[in-house]
């Protein structure tokens, strides 16, 4: 199974991502736009890996407080658009300690560097002379209080997202 790990979005990220989406729409941006459902933080991908609940206890060893992160920007790598997370102490953090985790309990996973970003758009193609929208400076932001492990499997009309498990923020005093 294809396995990653990411943070789900609450509706206020969702709705303003769906509004960027409504942006591109309107300058006739044709492409892959991620469905609403789908739209997500990933933190870790692991790819294939048929042993979900070792994934899991691995992640027992991830500890963090919930924490707040928000959209503030738009870009692109290539033809793949993506809304960005403002730069977050808490979040590297959170990244690093579940690397440290996967690695040490030997589950392999892309190491590149990480760059909080939620794709909304893939394979993007923009009409002649059109300029990249880059909508208001508008944000949202939710609290993180969880982390959850994502199964990606192929739909019969795209790309289908299922949480498998999770490990929840722990508040300590
Ligand atoms: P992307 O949106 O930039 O493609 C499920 O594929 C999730 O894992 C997506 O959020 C995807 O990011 C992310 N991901 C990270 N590294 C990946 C890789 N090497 N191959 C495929 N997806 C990857």
């Amino acid at each position: 199974m294809r396995l990653f790990i990411a943070i789900q979005l609450n509706e206020e990220m969702r709705n303003l991502l769906g509004d960027i989406q409504d942006s591109y729409r309107r300058m006739a941006v044709r492409g892959n736009y991620t469905p609403a459902e789908n739209l997500h933080l990933t933190l870790a991908f692991i790819g294939e890996y048929d042993d979900p609940d070792k994934v899991l206890e691995a992640l027992e060893a991830v500890s963090f407080q919930p924490f707040r992160i928000s959209l503030d920007r738009t870009g692109c790598f290539g033809d793949l658009h993506w809304a960005g997370i403002a730069d977050s102490p808490q979040l590297e953090n959170l990244v690093k300690q579940i690397r440290h985790a996967l690695a040490d309990a030997g589950i392999p996973f892309d190491k590149k560097r990480f760059r909080a970003h939620i794709t909304f758009l893939r394979r993007a193609t923009f009409p002649r002379g059109a300029k990249t929208p880059f909508p208001g400076i508008k944000t949202a932001n939710m609290l993180v209080e969880e982390i959850a492990l994502m199964c990606s499997t192929r739909g019969k009309h795209g790309m289908i997202y299922t949480k498998i498990g999770a490990v929840e923020a722990r508040n300590v005093l």
